[in-house]
């Protein structure tokens, strides 16, 4: 018989849910954020019991209620389950509880301000993709878009983080409450800053006087996030009725490891999550460059690849030997190129391809190569930049850009599999017009042009001639 997610919850009974109150408030509760900050916050609230009551987590939607219409019958508990091929037990579940209320920005816009308002609630958090930034190419906001003039002109009503961020702030400091941090959990370079700059942007042209403040008095972490959190699949049902005999309409299904690394600057009051195993420190590059090289270059390097070669899952590719050796090599051209002591490097490079090779926890290639064109700018470019100035030759790193380019030019893998390339309609338009890569990624009359341009040539012609497999293999001999 299978019980329900809150008679599960009665009888383990890890906190009191009903005392909590909002001290976080979330704007994105989808799945990374259920896969990632939800658990942390709720491992924190289980640690610490009645004392820390005071951090319980209201979600915003502001483009779906899809997560409120699967989460508000089962009172916003769901399952999340660990899967690890290398774990002695390969699943394990538990109930997260640390979501109190999930709302609708838009609807509930008076209530969402009036919670960003109160001296209680002292972060506010975000998972809402790059999308939900509104920036332009060069990371700034782009105050052309129809949402963002939107809320500009009526700043009271705002529909957008950005909008919500900037009023909830003003009415703060209207009412003489100290703002509240704010943490981006997106997976943007300088995510923090990027935010800020955003905000500012947007405040200077409303109320100047206002912008100052906030440049002045309120802060925004650059923050590093990680855990793969694959796509929803229908097989994940399956799982809390087997590991708890319980229903679930919206489990989460995730590898064990986690990482969270916050920049510490704190206005306000913030959970001492450090025991949790939050890592708090006061500069976060050395933590974007592993995680956004290692995992996240190289994710973007897989599915090139893979879509190319009619791959469809990670662990599926890595399992081909010609992919694990190019990999392994592709892997030290990077460490080559970045400005990490090699040992570290090599440690999480090691890391990551046990993650990757997670056969429990299929991750699809679908997930990883859409947005693609982002992927590159914000974690390949710097990679080559870098790679340029260090001398390391760009062979391998080129290569599996080249299949992409192929695969989304002729909408199919080399076996004839039909691509689709969910990226900037601008992007493929000019990719299925012939466009070199410099020219897509706006590498004109940079250092970068003339190589990346000669590597991109020789690696078509190679991929035509040869095709995928081989190409790995002869690409990887002789390194070792
Ligand atoms: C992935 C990330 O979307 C992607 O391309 O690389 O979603 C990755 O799974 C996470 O950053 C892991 O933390």
């Amino acid at each position: 018989m299978l019980t329900s997610l809150t008679d599960l919850w009665r009888q383990q009974s890890l906190y009191n849910r009903r005392a909590l109150s909002i001290g976080i408030v979330h704007f994105g509760p989808g799945r990374f954020f259920r896969g990632h900050l939800a658990p942390i916050i709720h491992k924190y609230l289980a640690q610490r019991g009645s004392q820390e009551q005071r951090w319980g987590i209201c979600g915003v939607s502001l483009k779906s209620r899809r997560a409120i219409n699967t989460l508000e019958p089962q009172g916003f508990l769901y399952t999340l389950i660990k899967c690890s091929s290398c774990a002695l037990n390969r699943d394990s579940a538990e109930v997260i509880g640390s979501i109190s209320q999930i709302v609708d920005g838009r609807e509930d816009r008076d209530y969402v301000l009036d919670l960003l308002t109160s001296p209680s609630v002292h972060l506010v958090t975000l998972t809402v993709t790059q999308e939900g930034y509104y920036l332009d190419k060069s990371f700034n906001l782009d105050t052309a878009n129809e949402e963002i003039a939107h809320d500009m002109c009526n700043p009271s009503t705002p529909t957008t983080v950005v909008g919500f961020i900037v009023e909830a702030l003003r009415l703060r400091r209207d009412r003489g409450v100290v703002p509240f941090t704010t943490v981006s959990c997106d997976n943007l370079p300088r995510n923090g800053e990027t935010l800020r700059r955003a905000v500012l942007t947007y405040a200077e042209l409303i109320n100047p006087e206002l912008a100052a403040y906030i440049s002045h008095n309120a802060t925004f972490s650059n923050t590093v996030v990680d855990r793969i959190v694959p796509q929803e699949h229908e097989s994940h049902h399956n799982y809390p009725c087997r590991l708890l005999q319980v229903r679930d309409r919206a489990p989460i299904v995730t590898e064990p490891f986690w990482q969270f690394v916050v920049e510490d600057n704190f206005r306000g009051d913030r959970p001492q999550w450090e025991d949790t195993g939050v890592i708090m420190t006061k500069d976060i590059t050395p933590f974007m460059c592993l995680k956004y090289r290692f995992l996240n270059a190289v994710h973007c390097f897989i599915a090139c690849l893979a879509v190319r070669a009619g791959i469809e899952y990670v662990h599926e590719a890595l399992n081909l030997p010609e992919f694990q050796l190019f990999i392994r090599l592709m892997m030290s051209d990077i460490a080559a190129a970045t400005p990490v002591p090699r040992q570290t490097c090599e440690q999480y490079m090691a890391a990551v391809l046990l993650r990757l090779s997670n056969s429990a926890l299929p991750d699809s290639i679908e997930r990883i190569s859409s947005q693609t064109s982002k992927k590159v700018r914000n974690h390949i470019l710097p990679i080559l930049h870098d790679a340029y100035s260090r001398k390391v030759s760009m062979k391998r790193l080129i290569l599996p850009i080249v299949a992409w380019l192929l695969a989304v030019r002729e909408g199919v893998s080399e076996g004839g599999k039909p691509y689709d390339a969910k990226d900037t309609l601008s992007v493929v338009t000019a990719i299925r017009e012939g466009a070199v890569f410099s020219r897509i990624m706006g590498l004109e009359n940079c250092e970068l042009q003339e190589v990346v341009d000669d590597e991109c040539h020789q690696a078509m012609l190679v991929l035509q001639t040869h095709g995928i497999l081989t190409t790995l293999k002869n690409y990887s001999e002789g390194a070792n």
